[in-house]
């Protein structure tokens, strides 16, 4: 589920810190250079998801987050509030994968960005049928955040989305 995804180091909480580290090694492992205008980006998305769980919660916004904080209050969000909170992280999670800048995720960026994450190539291949779901054989920006929603809003431990950042 998304708090494992981005809980990289496995200490159970996550601070702005951790935040910071999780955006840099995934840049890093798409090769990306961190402090890239993509990089930075998904940064700020990053940090807006995890201020608005906080915010969502009641607390300053750069709190550690717990699974069950984020099981709490992904869970009483409503569709409107999962998207604002997700969309600006997944918006630049699609530039940082979307490498030739064209506007779609093509199968090989695709598949770069799972294989850097440690995923195999069948399961980056079915993934990728399941997200395009008009089959034209790219990712659309609309196709992707259907998928983000979904991550962040699926607090199950195993679901479908599973592979948005990898780590599970
Ligand atoms: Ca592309
Ligand atoms: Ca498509």
């Amino acid at each position: 589920m998304a708090f494992n995804a981005m809980d990289g180091s496995g200490k159970g909480r996550l601070g702005p810190q951790d935040v910071d580290r999780v955006v840099d090694e995934l840049a890093s492992s798409l090769g990306v250079d961190p402090r890239s205008a993509d990089a930075e980006a998904f940064r700020r998305g990053a940090r807006h998801l995890h201020a608005s769980l906080n915010k969502k919660l009641g607390r300053p916004e750069s709190t550690e987050i717990t699974e069950k904080d984020y099981v709490q209050a992904a869970e009483s969000m409503s569709t409107a509030e999962i998207r604002a909170m997700v969309d600006p992280y997944v918006d630049g999670l699609f530039e940082l994968i979307d490498t030739d800048d064209d506007g779609s995720i093509t199968a090989d960026e695709f598949a770069h960005h799972q294989t850097a994450l440690g995923i195999d190539q069948d399961r980056a291949t079915e993934a990728f049928s399941s997200l395009d779901s008009n089959g034209d054989g790219k990712l659309g920006k609309e196709e992707f955040r259907k998928y983000g929603r979904q991550f962040y809003q699926d607090t199950a431990s195993d679901s479908a989305a599973d592979n948005l950042t990898g780590r599970v």
